[in-house]
């Protein structure tokens, strides 16, 4: 065999064995760069109280195709609340509503209805301290609550 064919022969088992190679690497598994389809849940956007320079305080809550305010627990100050709750579902209907009597002090501002995709803001104050449970009406047995602490 002639030196130059026998480089040759190297060269196409190189070549072979890095299509292989490629192949391999490709086809193994889950590749790293495929997404996931993205979830409904928005649990990584839980949101936190802002204060505004009035001192009035924001939240939004995000519900999707699960039963889960996002987040579900919250802290405010006594004062003025302005509480969005953001429907992030595809399927599931949702509402916010602080059941009476079951905390320091109602209150009786409430979202009835938030069809998916909508959003619904009520606004209402809180002066007692303590833990303020709420629930989403339809989806109360799923454990689809949350808590809103006032703490002075
Ligand atoms: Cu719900």
């Amino acid at each position: 065999m002639s030196l130059v064919l026998r480089f040759r022969r190297s060269l196409t088992v190189i070549a072979v064995l890095s299509a292989v190679l490629a192949v391999g690497l490709g086809g193994c598994g889950g590749s790293p760069d495929r997404q996931e389809p993205e979830p409904t849940n928005a649990a990584d956007e839980a949101n936190e109280v802002t204060v505004d320079p009035d001192g009035v305080q924001s939240i939004t809550l995000v519900s999707g195709d699960d039963y889960q305010f996002v987040p579900a627990e919250f802290t405010v100050a006594p004062g003025q609340v302005i509480l969005t709750l953001e429907n992030a579902a595809t399927q599931l209907t949702h509402s916010l509503a602080f059941p009476p009597g079951i905390g320091p002090s109602d209150i009786v501002e409430s979202i009835s209805v938030v069809a998916p995709t909508e959003v619904d803001t009520i606004e209402f104050s809180v002066s007692t301290p303590g833990e303020y449970a709420f629930i989403c009406s339809f989806h109360e047995a799923q454990g689809h609550t949350g808590v809103m602490s006032v703490e002075a």
